[in-house]
């Protein structure tokens, strides 16, 4: 009996200790994040039963802003509406995702893939979208004004939810064409849909404006445009501004093993176990190709690699003909043609990267700036050949 007591007054004193802490001290206090597998499981066991118990309307007035806007409502008993779950128009698709080392399986749905480009991950999009909380609330919405978002989850530039990250690569951008007059831009057989984020892949524990913490969020969106981006190097520009320059390779032509997406492990708290699948590292070094100065580790940069010889920039000589070698200090991926698009600009490249030389005495044929599937310098670390 007195034992029982004594653990109960213990108990008692911990609770009173626990709770002088909140109240005195004035500094906020920190709140332990949720288990993130915990927390998933009852995300996605609320996204379930919202797919279930709502309905779905898809506009469709081709040519105007309003093509493809989505409008969710509760179903009500007797109502006739099929739920988003039971319909079959636009088949519910999921998207593994790998994160603070829980496998998420996100639903997201197609309703056009669209005509153009994909962009990576790490790419920069134009779009517009609406977003609601599963109980129906809208809490953002710019339909019919596109914005600029970097879908890119770690840009120290500021960037978007990973669920964006994840689930706009699975579309395409679609067709634009500028009023000459106006410059006003219009957007045609974009990709458009809808995806359901649970809140491990949204805010999280920090919420956002209206929505609270631990809540996972529904957007149905437009995906209008891309700009390819190239993230190795960072650098604070002198008015404090963020500069963001690459390597002269863009992240899509670093996805090693082309699933359309890149990731930077280092982050081991976040991911302990990266799945082989998604590492694309040239030399195993844990530094992803995207974010890597020296892909192939061989010591030499990527960006001197790319550099071309200087006596072979702009117009020269090649084999005592004349040649214009290109106007630009580094080789492309591929040889490029003039964009008629840029009158401003002369994008001629000749060349692209070369692969090792296999011309005689090491020297570099036309071909080996050329050759399809050709393994180019800065991703082959027998080359060049280091002299100690
Ligand atoms: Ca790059
Ligand atoms: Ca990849
Ligand atoms: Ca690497
Ligand atoms: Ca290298």
């Amino acid at each position: 009996m007195n034992k029982f007591k004594y653990y109960f007054i213990l108990l008692l004193a911990g609770i009173a200790i626990v709770s002088c802490n909140k109240s005195d001290d004035d500094d906020a206090v920190t709140v332990p994040l949720r288990d993130y597998k915990e927390q998933y499981k009852a995300d996605n066991d609320s996204i379930v039963k919202y797919l279930k118990s709502n309905y779905m309307t898809v506009i469709h007035a081709p040519g105007t802003p309003q093509d493809l806007d989505v409008v969710i409502k509760k179903i009500v008993p007797g109502d006739g509406n099929v739920s988003i779950w039971d319909q079959t128009e636009y088949p519910l698709k999921t998207r593994p995702v790998y994160s603070n080392d829980v496998n998420y399986e996100v639903y997201f749905l197609s309703l056009r893939e669209g005509t153009g480009s994909k962009p990576m991950n790490t790419d920069k999009i134009v779009a517009s979208y609406s977003g609601n909380l599963l109980n129906g609330t809208v809490f953002d919405s710019s339909y019919g004004s596109a914005g600029t978002f970097n879908l890119f989850a770690y840009s120290p530039e500021g960037s978007v939810i990973e669920g964006w990250s994840e689930i706009f690569p699975q579309f395409r951008t679609g067709t634009s064409t500028t009023n000459a007059e106006t410059g006003v831009i219009t957007y045609d057989n974009y990709g458009a849909g809808v995806m359901f984020i649970p809140s491990g892949l949204a805010y999280y524990a920090s919420g956002k404006g209206t929505i609270p913490a631990y809540t996972s969020i529904v957007f149905s969106f437009k995906l209008f445009d891309l700009q390819r981006m190239d993230n190795e190097y960072t650098i604070s520009s002198s008015t404090g501004g963020i500069v963001i320059l690459g390597d002269g390779v863009p992240d899509y032509l670093e996805d090693v093993n082309g699933d359309g997406y890149v990731y930077d492990f280092r982050n081991t708290t976040k991911y302990p176990k990266p799945p082989k699948e998604l590492i694309d590292d040239t030399d195993g070094d844990g530094v992803a190709d995207f974010v890597d100065f020296d892909d192939d580790g061989d010591g030499f940069t990527t960006r001197f690699e790319l550099t071309k010889p200087t006596n072979e920039i702009g117009f020269g000589t090649l084999n005592g003909q004349p040649f214009n070698y290109g106007a630009r200090l580094y080789y492309p991926w591929d040889p490029t043609a003039d964009n008629p698009n840029t009158p401003n600009v002369n994008e001629f490249e000749p060349r692209g990267i070369p692969r090792k030389p296999t011309g005689v005495n090491g020297t570099f044929t036309e071909e080996d700036y050329t050759a399809q599937g050709r393994l180019r310098i800065h991703l082959d670390k027998t080359y060049p050949i280091k002299k100690n």
